[in-house]
């Protein structure tokens, strides 16, 4: 798949994939994310549209519904639908 061939949108999804596994194989299992991992990746790669959330350790707690203290790509999805649902409504409301 050539870059240069996806769409705006498709680049987008793409690099959703991307990142998580680029944080996700640093340690522990190479398909998950751990609690490191998970900050790392909302500090270096969220740190505008997570500026508000208080404290990591809850969010991620939240986010891990089979409690296995990793998130799998399904649980890094859920917070991207949210982040893009605030995103959503900041738009909305800005109009
Ligand atoms: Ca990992």
């Amino acid at each position: 798949m050539a870059t240069s061939e996806l769409t705006e949108l498709e680049t987008a999804i793409e690099k959703i994939v991307t990142i998580f596994f680029a944080y996700a194989g640093k340690e522990g299992k190479k398909g998950t994310l751990t609690a490191g991992e998970f900050k790392e990746l909302v500090q270096l790669q969220l740190p505008s549209l997570m500026k508000d959330t208080p404290s990591l350790e809850e969010k991620m707690s939240e986010l891990d519904v089979n409690s296995d203290q990793e998130l799998k790509f399904g649980e890094y999805w859920q917070l991207i639908g949210e982040l893009a649902k605030a995103v959503r409504r900041e738009k909305a409301g800005k109009k």
